[in-house]
């Protein structure tokens, strides 16, 4: 204890990649919505219901894949569906690859559907596992399992590129993405993990056949910022370390996908820390804001916690939209932004 300790410790989270590690910016704090001081609404009639696949939503939200540890990934899984089932909002699970292997279930089985049966959930596989051995016989048993209404196919070149032991060959994913849409019979949308899709590759996903593009932008988690803590490897932390800020900024991707796929239904993701960073996802063009790290604190804690979290963000939403004057998600797109 004491200064010297203190002072050790903090040596030590300076020296630790994690704390050196460079952050991209998301982009959101730039963006400011102009305040509205006649909204002429009623706080309490705004409506932020919509639909995605084919089912109603209360609110625009999308909570993103996450896994876990062995045992707490159950919990957490269930506590999400438990919040999103409650708040009407979106579900997606983590990689279901251990699932699918049989190393464990993560509480990705029928017990997920039954606490979130109104709600859409979303399937999760590697996009290097779809040119590893997987297709679309493991892609309908990940969609199976928890009764889903569509499936990820996510793209982490980067985080794949800096772990050790990672997928390295990307070769043909694009081809397996369009052979999946061809044979699976339900919607396959596909996402980054935090280093974001641009435009010109959205398209090349359109034309593929995918159904909704989740640009899981840079400015949240970084996968090389968390390998490079991980590692005990100096050089392998430092490479990765060197990629911590790598990727397309989210609202520069949101922007870039809509231009490009002006009708594809676009997830607006990576580093959305609160609603108010929803509203501005959704005003850059995203259809559903989507959120997995900030929610992970609470999703570990209860189903309460997590349903606490997500509610405060679509509150934060609604007070975006009643001070914007924006009676809807379509008067929300059409509001005026601070010059
Ligand atoms: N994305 C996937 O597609 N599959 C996964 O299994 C997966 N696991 C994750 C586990 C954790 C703990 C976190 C924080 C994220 C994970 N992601 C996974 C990425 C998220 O879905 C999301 O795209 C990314 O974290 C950016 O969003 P954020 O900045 O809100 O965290």
């Amino acid at each position: 204890s004491g200064i010297g300790a203190r002072k050790s410790d903090h040596l030590d989270i300076v020296l630790s990649p994690r704390f050196d590690a460079k952050r991209a910016e998301a982009g959101f704090a730039a963006i400011r919505f102009r305040h509205e001081a006649l909204p002429e609404l009623d706080y309490d009639a705004i409506d932020l219901s919509t639909r995605f696949l084919g089912r109603p939503l209360k609110a625009p939200l999308l909570i993103s894949s996450m896994t876990g540890g062995p045992d707490r990934a159950g919990r957490i899984n269930a506590h999400l569906a438990e919040a999103a089932e409650a708040l009407g909002i979106a579900l997606a699970v983590g990689s279901q690859r251990i699932a699918i292997e049989g190393r464990g279930s993560a509480g990705l089985d029928a017990s997920l559907r039954r606490l979130a049966p109104s709600v859409p959930i979303l399937a999760n596989l590697g996009g290097a596992q779809l040119v590893a051995g997987y297709g679309v016989a493991e892609a309908r048993r990940a969609v199976d399992m928890i009764e889903a209404d569509g499936l990820i196919v996510h793209l982490n070149p980067l985080q794949e590129a800096v772990q050790e032991g990672g997928d390295r060959n990307w070769r043909g994913v694009l081809a397996a993405i369009e052979r999946l849409v061809r044979e699976l019979g339900l919607p396959v949308i596909v996402k980054e993990v935090g280093a974001g899709i641009s435009g010109a590759t959205a398209r090349r996903l359109q034309e593929a056949g995918v159904a909704v593009i989740d640009v899981a932008g840079a400015g949240g988690t970084s996968w090389a910022a968390v390998e490079a803590e991980r590692t005990s490897d100096p050089d392998r932390a430092a490479t990765a370390l060197l990629f911590a800020d790598w990727g397309i900024p989210t609202t520069r991707a949101i922007m870039e996908v809509r231009d490009a796929c002006p009708t594809i239904p676009i997830i607006g993701s990576g580093g959305v820390r609160n609603g108010l960073d929803a509203a501005k996802a959704i005003r850059l063009g995203a259809d559903l804001a989507g959120q997995a790290a900030a929610g992970l604190a609470a999703a570990q804690g209860s189903a309460e916690a997590a349903t606490r979290h997500f509610h405060a963000v679509i509150e934060q939403l609604r007070i975006a939209c009643f001070c914007t004057g924006s009676r809807d998600l379509s008067a929300l797109r059409q509001a005026p932004l601070q010059a």
